[in-house]
């Protein structure tokens, strides 16, 4: 069985986070993918708006997607690929070269990222609506 791992935030989950685990699943008959928790995005600096529980969830519930652990930290990688026997670790292109140093252990794969969409635009869309209602309702 060809083992397929991936990590992320997975934040208001969209069509380009999705897009991005239906190929990396195409890619091997097992997918893993790993969730930042509420605590290690603190580290990343990302503030989520829904918390880890529930972005884990939702992943869990998309068919491409086999198993889903938490993401502490960024050291963990090495272990993760020996400890759940992975084949393919992957990312979208933004993270171009910053997990090369995994090449020595797996096949490191970055595929393209979907264009205009992002969990910041669709805040600052959901912003945008919430400063329109509050017009509204002065
Ligand atoms: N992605 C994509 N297209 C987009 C947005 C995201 O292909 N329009 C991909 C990213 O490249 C990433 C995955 O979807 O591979 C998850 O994106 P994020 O939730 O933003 O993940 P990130 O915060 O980059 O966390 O250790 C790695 C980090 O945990 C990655």
């Amino acid at each position: 069985m060809k083992k397929v791992l991936t990590y992320g935030t997975y934040d208001l989950l969209h069509y380009g986070h999705f897009r991005l685990l239906k190929r990396a699943k195409e890619l091997g008959d097992h997918l893993t993918v790993a969730i930042s928790t509420d605590e290690f995005n603190l580290i990343k600096g990302k503030k989520c708006v829904q918390p880890y529980g529930h972005r884990a969830e939702i992943i869990k519930a998309i068919r491409y997607v086999d198993e889903v652990i938490p993401e502490n930290s960024w050291e963990q990688k090495i272990n993760d690929i020996r400890e759940h026997n992975i084949n393919v670790f992957v990312m979208g292109c933004d993270w171009k070269g910053k997990f090369d140093y995994l090449e020595q252990y797996r096949k490191v794969l970055y595929l393209d990222r979907t264009d205009d969409i992002s969990t910041t635009t669709l805040k600052n869309h959901l912003k945008s609506i919430q400063n329109i209602q509050k017009d509204i309702n002065q």
